[in-house]
């Protein structure tokens, strides 16, 4: 620390954005989660971390709405090896399933394969849920970051055990509302269903970005009275009618509760900031609107947690470039 200066390039120290602090005296912590195993179109973001931690070192320690960003004491959990072996296991077999199905076998054919998914699922939800329980114990907040966007499941359980009543604020061009996708039952499209579904702690999602959903989502986003739901269509109607980005912010922090978690797949954003993600759909939200969204929730409302998913590592720096800037601001704005 004695030697640290934020103007001054940033040094492989083993922690995001090069910072100086240790892992005790952080506010808030980044937990990498290297897990890929539910991706059903294009695997990769079990490199995110490194690939984010990589970029982060580029980025200036400034924010023109966060006095002293430097400041903010955000520390590391460096990675878990374990968790990358079972990443790398569970995989292979969840790729012959995937296989397996798109040439034409029934999930039953496969019930044992999927049910050894299932099984390192469950493993990689309570690794999650201890590390971020210990961290939330210790008064931190826990930046988790993906990986697929399966791996917030054990953290929000873990917040549902100090939180009585707290909204989720979901940007993605997805709904994730699907009941366990190819059968995997912890599947990256089952996440916000399995939320719904399993922890009554979780008062209100609120949706913004979706644009790729099927039928079974829509009817559940109209029975559910939990969701809310901010279409990209919708949005991006509303602004070429002249509508303004600030009032469907105000829009969308009015139907969130005081304590809010925001979940973050980075393929929310317009997919030239995320071209390697796993599942891309054309549309989405500008870097700008996103931030300007963020800071604005952050304003009004205590940011109890978050994760950012969904970071493809590509042949090029971009893709890590733009998750390292999102992390650092949510971040930030969660300080
Ligand atoms: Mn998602």
């Amino acid at each position: 620390m004695a030697n640290f200066d934020p103007n001054d390039i940033g040094v492989a120290n083993g922690n995001y954005f090069g910072l100086p602090y240790s892992f005790d005296e952080s506010r808030i912590i980044i937990i990498p989660v290297p897990w890929d195993v539910t991706t059903s179109y294009r695997a990769g973001t079990h490199d995110a971390p490194q690939a984010i931690l990589d970029a982060s070192l580029q980025i200036d320690l400034f924010d023109v709405n966060v006095d002293e960003a430097w400041n903010v004491k955000i520390g590391t959990e460096p990675l878990n090896r374990e968790i990358i072996k079972l990443n790398e296991k569970s995989r292979a077999v969840s790729e012959s399933v995937i296989n397996s199905l798109a040439s034409g076998y029934g999930q039953d054919d496969l019930a044992k394969d999927i049910e050894k998914v299932n099984k390192a699922s469950n493993l990689l939800n309570e690794w999650v849920r201890k590390s971020a329980e210990a961290c939330i114990k210790d008064g931190k907040i826990v930046a988790l970051l993906g990986g697929e966007h399966s791996v917030p499941y054990g953290y929000i359980q873990a917040l549902a055990s100090k939180y009585e009543d707290f909204g989720i604020l979901h940007i993605d061009a997805h709904a994730d509302l699907r009941h366990a996708y190819e059968g995997f039952k912890y599947s990256h499209a089952s996440i916000m269903y399995n939320v719904l579904h399993d922890i009554p702690q979780v008062s209100r999602i609120c949706q913004v970005g979706q644009r790729d959903f099927c039928e079974q989502e829509c009817a559940l986003i109209e029975k559910d009275d939990r969701i809310t739901f901010f279409p990209d269509m919708e949005i991006s109607n509303f602004l070429f009618d002249g509508g303004t980005w600030k009032e469907i912010c105000d829009r969308i922090i009015d139907t969130l509760p005081d304590k809010v978690y925001i979940s973050f797949d980075v393929d929310g954003l317009s997919p030239d900031l995320c071209p390697n993600t796993g599942t891309p759909v054309p549309g989405g939200l500008s870097y700008n609107q996103a931030d300007y969204l963020l800071h604005r929730v952050a304003s009004s409302r205590e940011i109890i947690g978050f994760d950012l998913c969904e970071v493809g590592p590509g042949e090029d720096e971009w893709d890590a470039n733009v998750g390292a800037r999102l992390l650092f601001k949510l971040c930030l704005y969660a300080s």
